[in-house]
Protein backbone atom coordinates (compact mmCIF):
# COMPACT_ATOMS: atom_id res chain seq x y z
CA UNK A 1 0.00 0.00 0.00
CA UNK A 2 1.23 3.42 -0.57
CA UNK A 3 1.61 5.98 1.50
CA UNK A 4 2.44 8.63 -0.36
CA UNK A 5 -0.27 11.52 0.08
CA UNK A 6 -0.52 14.41 2.52
CA UNK A 7 -3.10 15.84 5.11
CA UNK A 8 -6.34 16.24 4.19
CA UNK A 9 -6.80 19.75 4.01
CA UNK A 10 -9.90 22.16 4.50
CA UNK A 11 -10.37 23.99 0.94
CA UNK A 12 -13.79 25.08 0.83
CA UNK A 13 -16.75 24.44 -1.48
CA UNK A 14 -14.98 25.94 -4.98
CA UNK A 15 -12.49 23.83 -4.50
CA UNK A 16 -11.74 21.12 -7.08
CA UNK A 17 -8.98 18.93 -5.13
CA UNK A 18 -10.40 15.73 -4.65
CA UNK A 19 -8.05 15.22 -2.09
CA UNK A 20 -9.29 18.32 0.20
CA UNK A 21 -12.40 18.84 2.20
CA UNK A 22 -15.15 20.93 0.60
CA UNK A 23 -17.36 21.11 4.02
CA UNK A 24 -15.29 19.89 6.79
CA UNK A 25 -13.39 22.31 8.23
CA UNK A 26 -12.41 20.80 12.17
CA UNK A 27 -11.78 23.59 13.73
CA UNK A 28 -14.94 25.53 12.84
CA UNK A 29 -17.44 26.51 15.62
CA UNK A 30 -20.88 25.52 14.58
CA UNK A 31 -23.86 25.96 17.24
CA UNK A 32 -21.49 26.52 20.18
CA UNK A 33 -19.00 23.66 19.30
CA UNK A 34 -16.12 23.00 16.97
CA UNK A 35 -17.25 20.78 13.59
CA UNK A 36 -14.64 17.50 14.54
CA UNK A 37 -16.38 17.69 18.46
CA UNK A 38 -19.84 17.67 17.20
CA UNK A 39 -18.72 14.73 14.73
CA UNK A 40 -16.47 12.76 16.62
CA UNK A 41 -16.01 10.86 13.36
CA UNK A 42 -14.44 7.18 13.54
CA UNK A 43 -12.29 5.07 11.40
CA UNK A 44 -13.76 1.08 11.36
CA UNK A 45 -10.53 -1.22 11.59
CA UNK A 46 -12.64 -4.39 10.15
CA UNK A 47 -13.49 -2.21 6.84
CA UNK A 48 -10.40 0.11 6.21
CA UNK A 49 -7.38 -2.12 7.42
CA UNK A 50 -8.85 -5.20 6.82
CA UNK A 51 -11.60 -5.90 3.93
CA UNK A 52 -10.02 -6.83 1.37
CA UNK A 53 -12.79 -6.86 -1.82
CA UNK A 54 -13.79 -10.57 -0.87
CA UNK A 55 -17.55 -10.83 -1.75
CA UNK A 56 -20.01 -13.76 -2.69
CA UNK A 57 -18.50 -13.97 -6.22
CA UNK A 58 -14.95 -13.14 -5.66
CA UNK A 59 -11.63 -12.93 -3.90
CA UNK A 60 -9.50 -10.09 -2.99
CA UNK A 61 -9.14 -6.81 -4.98
CA UNK A 62 -7.07 -5.65 -2.65
CA UNK A 63 -3.80 -6.30 -0.80
CA UNK A 64 -3.77 -5.56 3.15
CA UNK A 65 -1.14 -8.20 4.52
CA UNK A 66 1.53 -5.57 4.48
CA UNK A 67 3.56 -8.22 3.32
CA UNK A 68 3.50 -9.77 6.61
CA UNK A 69 2.24 -13.77 7.08
CA UNK A 70 -0.58 -13.72 9.46
CA UNK A 71 0.68 -13.21 12.77
CA UNK A 72 1.73 -10.20 15.49
CA UNK A 73 3.67 -8.40 12.72
CA UNK A 74 1.19 -8.14 10.32
CA UNK A 75 -1.04 -6.26 12.63
CA UNK A 76 1.47 -4.28 13.74
CA UNK A 77 1.91 -3.36 10.55
CA UNK A 78 -1.62 -2.84 10.29
CA UNK A 79 -1.93 -0.35 13.23
CA UNK A 80 1.20 1.68 11.90
CA UNK A 81 -0.87 2.43 8.55
CA UNK A 82 -4.10 2.83 10.50
CA UNK A 83 -2.89 5.39 12.80
CA UNK A 84 -0.67 6.85 9.62
CA UNK A 85 -3.91 6.69 7.71
CA UNK A 86 -6.37 8.64 10.49
CA UNK A 87 -3.69 11.21 11.06
CA UNK A 88 -4.10 11.91 7.30
CA UNK A 89 -7.20 12.03 7.06
CA UNK A 90 -7.39 14.37 10.66
CA UNK A 91 -10.02 11.50 12.08
CA UNK A 92 -9.21 11.21 16.01
CA UNK A 93 -11.30 7.99 17.08
CA UNK A 94 -11.17 4.27 15.23
CA UNK A 95 -13.49 1.12 16.74
CA UNK A 96 -12.23 -2.60 16.46
CA UNK A 97 -13.48 -6.21 17.45
CA UNK A 98 -10.59 -8.37 18.89
CA UNK A 99 -9.86 -9.81 15.88
CA UNK A 100 -9.29 -6.90 13.65
CA UNK A 101 -6.44 -6.46 15.46
CA UNK A 102 -4.87 -9.04 16.81
CA UNK A 103 -4.07 -12.48 15.56
CA UNK A 104 -6.44 -14.85 16.80
CA UNK A 105 -4.86 -18.15 18.52
CA UNK A 106 -5.48 -21.54 18.68
CA UNK A 107 -7.25 -21.16 22.19
CA UNK A 108 -9.10 -18.37 23.58
CA UNK A 109 -5.93 -18.05 26.16
CA UNK A 110 -3.69 -17.51 22.84
CA UNK A 111 -5.68 -15.12 21.45
CA UNK A 112 -6.07 -13.17 24.77
CA UNK A 113 -2.41 -13.02 24.62
CA UNK A 114 -1.78 -11.73 21.31
CA UNK A 115 -4.86 -8.79 22.24
CA UNK A 116 -2.56 -7.94 25.28
CA UNK A 117 0.50 -7.55 22.67
CA UNK A 118 -1.08 -5.22 20.14
CA UNK A 119 -2.93 -3.27 22.87
CA UNK A 120 -0.03 -2.42 24.00
CA UNK A 121 1.39 -1.60 20.55
CA UNK A 122 -1.96 0.43 20.10
CA UNK A 123 -1.91 2.23 23.45
CA UNK A 124 1.56 3.71 22.52
CA UNK A 125 0.19 4.70 18.99
CA UNK A 126 -2.60 6.47 21.22
CA UNK A 127 0.13 7.97 23.43
CA UNK A 128 2.00 9.27 20.37
CA UNK A 129 -0.71 10.29 18.05
CA UNK A 130 -3.27 11.80 20.31
CA UNK A 131 -6.03 9.04 18.99
CA UNK A 132 -8.76 7.61 21.14
CA UNK A 133 -10.65 4.81 20.87
CA UNK A 134 -14.29 5.14 20.40
CA UNK A 135 -15.36 1.66 21.24
CA UNK A 136 -14.35 -2.03 21.07
CA UNK A 137 -16.14 -5.16 20.77
CA UNK A 138 -15.49 -9.06 19.88
CA UNK A 139 -15.92 -10.62 16.94
CA UNK A 140 -18.69 -13.39 18.10
CA UNK A 141 -19.89 -14.53 14.72
CA UNK A 142 -16.97 -15.43 12.57
CA UNK A 143 -15.71 -18.82 13.75
CA UNK A 144 -17.67 -21.82 13.20
CA UNK A 145 -18.54 -22.50 16.90
CA UNK A 146 -20.77 -19.30 16.62
CA UNK A 147 -23.09 -20.72 14.14
CA UNK A 148 -25.97 -21.10 15.96
CA UNK A 149 -24.90 -18.17 17.83
CA UNK A 150 -22.89 -17.16 21.03
CA UNK A 151 -25.06 -16.03 24.04
CA UNK A 152 -27.73 -17.16 22.22
CA UNK A 153 -26.27 -20.60 21.16
CA UNK A 154 -27.62 -24.35 22.24
CA UNK A 155 -24.25 -25.19 23.29
CA UNK A 156 -23.37 -23.89 26.76
CA UNK A 157 -19.46 -24.04 26.43
CA UNK A 158 -19.82 -21.43 23.22
CA UNK A 159 -21.54 -19.11 25.79
CA UNK A 160 -18.88 -19.93 28.09
CA UNK A 161 -16.09 -18.69 25.39
CA UNK A 162 -18.17 -15.82 23.84
CA UNK A 163 -18.34 -14.83 27.78
CA UNK A 164 -14.49 -15.11 27.62
CA UNK A 165 -14.06 -13.33 24.89
CA UNK A 166 -16.48 -10.15 26.12
CA UNK A 167 -13.93 -10.45 29.20
CA UNK A 168 -10.88 -9.68 27.02
CA UNK A 169 -12.60 -7.04 24.81
CA UNK A 170 -13.76 -4.97 27.77
CA UNK A 171 -10.38 -5.08 29.38
CA UNK A 172 -8.41 -3.84 25.98
CA UNK A 173 -11.48 -1.25 26.25
CA UNK A 174 -10.57 -0.37 29.38
CA UNK A 175 -7.10 -0.39 28.57
CA UNK A 176 -6.98 1.87 26.08
CA UNK A 177 -9.71 4.13 27.25
CA UNK A 178 -12.32 3.60 24.72
CA UNK A 179 -15.41 5.12 25.69
CA UNK A 180 -17.84 2.54 24.66
CA UNK A 181 -18.02 -1.55 24.29
CA UNK A 182 -20.36 -2.28 21.81
CA UNK A 183 -22.80 -5.75 21.32
CA UNK A 184 -24.12 -6.04 17.62
CA UNK A 185 -26.00 -9.35 17.45
CA UNK A 186 -24.03 -10.93 15.05
CA UNK A 187 -25.57 -14.78 15.60
CA UNK A 188 -27.79 -13.87 17.73
CA UNK A 189 -31.13 -14.72 16.69
CA UNK A 190 -32.21 -17.56 14.74
CA UNK A 191 -32.93 -19.57 10.58
CA UNK A 192 -36.21 -21.11 11.85
CA UNK A 193 -38.09 -21.04 15.27
CA UNK A 194 -38.45 -24.75 14.51
CA UNK A 195 -35.43 -25.32 16.21
CA UNK A 196 -35.79 -22.48 18.44
CA UNK A 197 -36.13 -21.69 22.15
CA UNK A 198 -36.62 -18.35 21.76
CA UNK A 199 -37.14 -17.98 25.58
CA UNK A 200 -33.93 -19.23 26.87
CA UNK A 201 -31.88 -17.79 24.17
CA UNK A 202 -33.49 -14.30 25.24
CA UNK A 203 -32.68 -15.17 28.71
CA UNK A 204 -29.07 -16.21 27.95
CA UNK A 205 -28.38 -12.95 25.75
CA UNK A 206 -29.54 -10.63 28.53
CA UNK A 207 -27.29 -12.99 31.19
CA UNK A 208 -24.41 -12.18 28.87
CA UNK A 209 -24.75 -8.38 28.71
CA UNK A 210 -25.27 -8.48 32.30
CA UNK A 211 -22.45 -10.12 33.41
CA UNK A 212 -20.46 -7.80 30.96
CA UNK A 213 -22.19 -4.84 32.53
CA UNK A 214 -21.02 -5.99 36.33
CA UNK A 215 -17.49 -6.81 35.20
CA UNK A 216 -17.21 -3.64 33.12
CA UNK A 217 -18.31 -1.51 35.97
CA UNK A 218 -16.74 -3.35 39.20
CA UNK A 219 -13.55 -3.02 36.90
CA UNK A 220 -14.01 0.95 36.36
CA UNK A 221 -15.17 1.10 32.97
CA UNK A 222 -17.27 4.50 32.86
CA UNK A 223 -18.45 4.32 29.26
CA UNK A 224 -21.52 3.31 27.60
CA UNK A 225 -22.24 -0.45 26.64
CA UNK A 226 -23.91 -0.26 23.46
CA UNK A 227 -26.37 -2.53 21.79
CA UNK A 228 -26.43 -2.10 17.96
CA UNK A 229 -29.72 -3.04 16.33
CA UNK A 230 -29.94 -4.46 12.82
CA UNK A 231 -33.12 -6.86 11.92
CA UNK A 232 -31.36 -9.50 9.89
CA UNK A 233 -28.16 -10.87 8.50
CA UNK A 234 -26.59 -12.74 9.33
CA UNK A 235 -29.42 -14.56 10.74
CA UNK A 236 -33.00 -14.56 9.55
CA UNK A 237 -34.33 -12.43 12.24
CA UNK A 238 -31.90 -11.36 14.99
CA UNK A 239 -33.24 -9.99 18.25
CA UNK A 240 -31.58 -6.80 18.22
CA UNK A 241 -34.25 -5.86 15.62
CA UNK A 242 -34.62 -2.13 15.60
CA UNK A 243 -34.44 0.28 18.63
CA UNK A 244 -37.63 -0.29 19.56
CA UNK A 245 -37.41 -3.91 19.99
CA UNK A 246 -33.58 -3.23 22.00
CA UNK A 247 -35.35 -0.65 24.29
CA UNK A 248 -38.04 -3.21 25.74
CA UNK A 249 -35.14 -6.16 25.48
CA UNK A 250 -33.52 -3.31 27.81
CA UNK A 251 -36.48 -2.58 30.17
CA UNK A 252 -37.22 -5.90 30.36
CA UNK A 253 -34.14 -7.10 31.70
CA UNK A 254 -33.06 -3.67 33.77
CA UNK A 255 -30.47 -3.06 31.22
CA UNK A 256 -31.72 0.49 30.68
CA UNK A 257 -29.01 2.46 32.98
CA UNK A 258 -25.93 0.97 31.06
CA UNK A 259 -26.99 0.37 27.58
CA UNK A 260 -27.70 2.68 24.78
CA UNK A 261 -28.03 2.20 21.05
CA UNK A 262 -25.14 2.48 18.00
CA UNK A 263 -27.23 3.31 15.33
CA UNK A 264 -26.41 2.11 12.07
CA UNK A 265 -27.50 3.96 9.01
CA UNK A 266 -27.96 0.54 6.70
CA UNK A 267 -29.58 -1.55 9.51
CA UNK A 268 -32.41 0.68 9.83
CA UNK A 269 -33.34 0.63 6.33
CA UNK A 270 -32.93 -3.04 6.36
CA UNK A 271 -35.78 -2.87 9.36
CA UNK A 272 -37.66 -1.21 7.19
CA UNK A 273 -37.33 2.53 8.56
CA UNK A 274 -35.66 5.46 7.89
CA UNK A 275 -31.88 6.56 9.88
CA UNK A 276 -34.24 9.40 11.37
CA UNK A 277 -37.08 7.24 12.93
CA UNK A 278 -34.42 4.91 14.96
CA UNK A 279 -32.29 7.88 15.68
CA UNK A 280 -35.36 9.97 16.74
CA UNK A 281 -36.88 6.11 18.46
CA UNK A 282 -33.80 6.36 20.53
CA UNK A 283 -34.01 9.81 21.55
CA UNK A 284 -37.25 9.60 22.73
CA UNK A 285 -36.60 6.57 24.88
CA UNK A 286 -33.24 8.20 26.13
CA UNK A 287 -30.94 5.64 24.89
CA UNK A 288 -29.26 7.52 21.76
CA UNK A 289 -25.96 6.81 22.13
CA UNK A 290 -23.34 6.49 18.96
CA UNK A 291 -23.55 6.01 15.46
CA UNK A 292 -22.31 3.58 12.65
CA UNK A 293 -22.47 6.03 9.56
CA UNK A 294 -22.94 4.68 6.14
CA UNK A 295 -25.83 4.19 3.67
CA UNK A 296 -27.31 1.07 1.73
CA UNK A 297 -28.64 0.62 -1.30
CA UNK A 298 -32.33 0.74 -1.05
CA UNK A 299 -32.78 -1.69 -4.04
CA UNK A 300 -30.24 -3.92 -2.60
CA UNK A 301 -31.81 -6.31 0.67
CA UNK A 302 -28.42 -6.22 2.32
CA UNK A 303 -26.25 -4.25 4.53
CA UNK A 304 -24.14 -3.13 1.80
CA UNK A 305 -22.38 -0.62 3.88
CA UNK A 306 -21.70 2.14 1.79
CA UNK A 307 -19.94 5.09 2.86
CA UNK A 308 -22.30 7.90 2.92
CA UNK A 309 -22.99 10.26 0.76
CA UNK A 310 -26.98 11.40 0.99
CA UNK A 311 -26.56 14.34 2.30
CA UNK A 312 -30.71 14.79 2.53
CA UNK A 313 -29.98 11.78 5.02
CA UNK A 314 -27.03 13.25 7.31
CA UNK A 315 -29.10 16.14 7.33
CA UNK A 316 -31.90 14.71 9.29
CA UNK A 317 -29.52 12.63 10.78
CA UNK A 318 -27.56 15.69 12.82
CA UNK A 319 -30.76 17.37 13.34
CA UNK A 320 -31.39 14.37 15.19
CA UNK A 321 -27.96 14.63 17.10
CA UNK A 322 -28.45 17.54 18.06
CA UNK A 323 -31.97 17.81 19.42
CA UNK A 324 -30.24 14.99 21.58
CA UNK A 325 -27.89 17.16 22.69
CA UNK A 326 -24.67 15.92 21.27
CA UNK A 327 -22.39 13.09 21.31
CA UNK A 328 -20.95 12.11 24.45
CA UNK A 329 -19.26 9.11 25.13
CA UNK A 330 -20.72 8.30 21.09
CA UNK A 331 -19.65 9.75 17.68
CA UNK A 332 -19.93 8.68 13.92
CA UNK A 333 -17.70 5.52 13.25
CA UNK A 334 -17.89 4.86 9.46
CA UNK A 335 -18.96 1.56 9.20
CA UNK A 336 -18.49 1.68 6.01
CA UNK A 337 -16.00 0.14 2.63
CA UNK A 338 -14.91 1.72 -0.12
CA UNK A 339 -16.70 -0.67 -3.10
CA UNK A 340 -14.89 -3.62 -4.38
CA UNK A 341 -14.00 -1.71 -7.47
CA UNK A 342 -12.69 1.02 -5.65
CA UNK A 343 -9.50 -0.81 -4.84
CA UNK A 344 -6.55 1.48 -4.51
CA UNK A 345 -5.13 3.30 -1.78
CA UNK A 346 -6.38 6.57 -2.78
CA UNK A 347 -9.68 5.18 -3.05
CA UNK A 348 -10.02 4.92 1.14
CA UNK A 349 -8.85 8.68 1.25
CA UNK A 350 -11.66 9.68 -1.06
CA UNK A 351 -14.20 7.64 0.49
CA UNK A 352 -13.74 8.65 3.71
CA UNK A 353 -13.46 12.27 2.47
CA UNK A 354 -17.13 11.42 1.31
CA UNK A 355 -18.20 10.59 4.34
CA UNK A 356 -16.55 13.36 6.28
CA UNK A 357 -17.56 15.96 4.00
CA UNK A 358 -21.41 14.42 3.56
CA UNK A 359 -21.71 14.48 7.62
CA UNK A 360 -20.18 17.82 7.65
CA UNK A 361 -22.64 19.21 5.03
CA UNK A 362 -25.35 17.69 7.04
CA UNK A 363 -24.34 19.35 10.26
CA UNK A 364 -24.35 22.87 8.37
CA UNK A 365 -28.00 22.20 6.92
CA UNK A 366 -29.34 20.79 10.44
CA UNK A 367 -28.05 23.61 11.89
CA UNK A 368 -29.62 25.78 9.01
CA UNK A 369 -32.81 24.05 10.04
CA UNK A 370 -33.01 24.91 13.31
CA UNK A 371 -31.53 28.27 13.33
CA UNK A 372 -34.57 29.11 10.46
CA UNK A 373 -36.41 27.78 13.13
CA UNK A 374 -40.14 26.92 10.42
CA UNK A 375 -39.86 23.24 10.59
CA UNK A 376 -39.39 23.25 14.78
CA UNK A 377 -42.71 26.12 14.60
CA UNK A 378 -44.84 24.23 12.51
CA UNK A 379 -44.20 20.96 15.00
CA UNK A 380 -44.57 22.95 18.37
CA UNK A 381 -47.86 24.66 16.84
CA UNK A 382 -49.36 21.65 15.42
CA UNK A 383 -49.20 20.23 19.13
CA UNK A 384 -50.42 23.38 20.63
CA UNK A 385 -53.94 22.21 21.65
CA UNK A 386 -51.82 20.44 24.41
CA UNK A 387 -50.72 23.80 25.39
CA UNK A 388 -54.06 24.55 27.22
CA UNK A 389 -57.41 23.43 28.38
CA UNK A 390 -58.69 20.41 28.29
CA UNK A 391 -54.79 19.27 26.29
CA UNK A 392 -53.50 20.81 29.04
CA UNK A 393 -55.13 18.41 31.24
CA UNK A 394 -54.45 15.50 30.04
CA UNK A 395 -50.83 15.90 29.30
CA UNK A 396 -51.29 16.96 33.11
CA UNK A 397 -52.59 13.61 33.95
CA UNK A 398 -55.88 14.90 35.55
CA UNK A 399 -58.35 13.28 32.87
CA UNK A 400 -59.61 9.93 33.32
CA UNK A 401 -61.68 7.93 30.51
CA UNK A 402 -65.15 8.97 32.09
CA UNK A 403 -64.07 12.83 32.57
CA UNK A 404 -62.95 13.18 28.90
CA UNK A 405 -65.81 11.41 27.62
CA UNK A 406 -68.32 13.85 29.52
CA UNK A 407 -66.17 16.55 27.68
CA UNK A 408 -66.50 15.08 24.29
CA UNK A 409 -70.03 14.17 24.80
CA UNK A 410 -71.18 17.07 22.85
CA UNK A 411 -68.23 18.40 20.80
CA UNK A 412 -69.28 18.50 17.36
CA UNK A 413 -66.98 20.16 14.26
CA UNK A 414 -63.55 19.38 15.74
CA UNK A 415 -61.15 20.60 13.47
CA UNK A 416 -57.57 18.90 12.72
CA UNK A 417 -55.30 21.09 10.67
CA UNK A 418 -53.65 20.07 7.45
CA UNK A 419 -49.76 18.29 7.83
CA UNK A 420 -48.54 20.32 5.20
CA UNK A 421 -45.79 17.44 4.71
CA UNK A 422 -45.61 18.74 0.99
CA UNK A 423 -44.80 22.69 1.94
CA UNK A 424 -42.03 20.94 5.01
CA UNK A 425 -40.24 18.93 2.20
CA UNK A 426 -39.99 21.71 0.17
CA UNK A 427 -38.92 24.22 3.30
CA UNK A 428 -35.80 21.16 4.04
CA UNK A 429 -35.09 21.50 0.03
CA UNK A 430 -34.86 25.30 0.60
CA UNK A 431 -32.18 24.60 3.25
CA UNK A 432 -30.33 22.16 1.59
CA UNK A 433 -30.00 23.87 -1.57
CA UNK A 434 -29.72 27.55 -0.59
C1 LIG B 1 -22.59 -5.64 10.96
C2 LIG B 1 -22.31 -4.66 11.99
C3 LIG B 1 -20.94 -4.75 12.60
C4 LIG B 1 -20.90 -4.01 13.88
C5 LIG B 1 -19.77 -4.37 14.78
O1 LIG B 1 -23.54 -5.52 10.20
O2 LIG B 1 -22.55 -3.39 11.47
O3 LIG B 1 -19.97 -4.31 11.70
O4 LIG B 1 -20.87 -2.64 13.67
O5 LIG B 1 -19.79 -5.72 15.11
NI1 LIG C 1 -22.13 -1.58 12.41
NI1 LIG D 1 -23.72 -3.35 9.59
Amino acid sequence: MEYNQQKIQFEGKESKNPFAFHYYDPEKVVAGRKMKDHLKFAMSYWHTINASGTDMFGGDTMDKTFGEPYGIERFKKKADFAFDLMQKLGIEYYCFHDVDVAPEGETLAESVKNLEIITDYLLQKQQETGIKLLWATANMFGDKKYMAGAGTSCVADVFAMAAGKVKAGIDAAIKLGASGYVFWGGREGYDTLLNTNMGLELDNLARLLTMARDYGRAKGFTGDFYIEPKPKEPTKHQYDFDVATCANFLRKYNLMDDFRMNIEANHATLAGHTFQHELRTARVNGIFGSIDANQGDMLLGWDTDQFPTNVYDTTLCMYEVLKAGGFTNGGLNFDAKARRQSNTYEDILLSYIAGMDAFALGLLKADALIADGRLDAFVEERYASYKKGIGKSIVEGKETLESLAAYAANLTNIQVPSGRQEYLETLVNDILFS
